[in-house]
């Protein structure tokens, strides 16, 4: 059987081992071996925002509403997957699959319905590896009255995606009515840690408000990769300079959405961001023709 690894290839002892030629051999596969890594960094393109936030998200760009627009954008070589829910790839992935990796994300909710977070699993990581996808996506809005049906959900994913050698990629959010600011240092610093620690391979985080309050969230996330979230659409520098805190932090890279495609022209804040995350540039160089 092979698992992914965040860092080290390793085998465990299988019944096999112990016991004869019953089950296959063991080892692991490095997360930085995965597609959905570029030399070590990702920048994951998110298009679920017709499910989450509903087609208000489009109306400044209703070119936007065909996915294939997006799938389009997501054939750049900063990208290294392309986040859609289960509909969205049945019907668009096909086109695009020797381009794009595709991150099946697994649970979604929309923003239709009051009451303490949660996302319901209308994915299951067999038909996301059927349709083909590279990486599986999960929320768990730790903090929610929710959270332990979450946990357990992402602990069915999370091992499922092993047999399939599919990294899994946590959309680490606290959030619910105990917690006022979910951008808090120490918030997200936990939400890191979580991740870490239920077994997921990248965790996407808010960011916290500078840089420190990054590196300390990346700190506790030991070796498992940090990724910020993109959050509402910003001008070119504000966007890219928190890119580049991010960086300094020693996080490794981006899970973006509305700051690339609510841009008419999605590419040059692409070639930007390839600059800054697989570069290492400042933001304003980034920026210079
Ligand atoms: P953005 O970069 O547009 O924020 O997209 C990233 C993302 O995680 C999407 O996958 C998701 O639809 C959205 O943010 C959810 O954000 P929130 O729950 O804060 O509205």
């Amino acid at each position: 059987m092979i698992y992914y690894s965040r860092k080290y290839p390793f085998s465990v002892p299988t019944i096999n081992d112990l016991y004869g030629p019953i089950a296959v051999s063991a080892s692991m596969i490095p997360i930085d071996d995965s597609p959905i890594v570029r030399d070590g960094n990702a920048v994951i393109l998110a298009m679920d925002h017709g499910l989450e936030h509903g087609p208000v998200d489009f109306e400044e760009v209703p070119e936007k509403l065909d996915p294939a627009t997006v799938f389009e954008t997501a054939t750049h070589d900063a990208v290294t997957a392309m986040a859609v829910q289960k509909g969205v790839a049945e019907g668009y992935y096909p086109s695009y699959e020797d381009d794009v990796n595709l991150l099946v994300k697994l649970n979604g909710t929309s923003n239709m319905w009051m009451g303490e977070p949660d996302s319901a699993v209308n994915c299951s990581v067999d038909y996301a590896a059927e349709i083909g996808a590279d990486a599986v996506g999960f929320t768990v809005y730790s903090g929610s009255n929710h959270e332990v049906e979450m946990f357990e959900e992402f602990r069915r994913v999370q091992e499922q995606a092993r047999e399939y050698d599919l990294p899994v990629v946590m959309w680490s959010y606290p959030r619910g009515q105990g917690l006022k600011n979910d951008t808090k240092p120490s918030t997200i610093s936990y939400a890191t840690r979580i991740a870490l620690e239920i077994g997921a391979d990248i965790a996407k985080v808010k960011y916290p408000g500078s840089e420190e309050a990054m590196a300390h969230a990346v700190d506790c996330a030991g070796d498992m990769k940090v990724v910020m979230s993109g959050g509402s659409k910003t001008s070119d520098y504000e966007f890219l300079s928190t890119v580049e805190d991010t960086m300094n932090a020693g996080a490794n890279g981006l899970a973006v959405g509305r700051n690339v495609w609510q841009r008419a022209e999605p590419e040059p804040i692409l070639d930007a961001l390839e600059k800054v995350i697989y570069g290492g540039q400042p933001a304003e160089a980034a920026l210079e023709e």
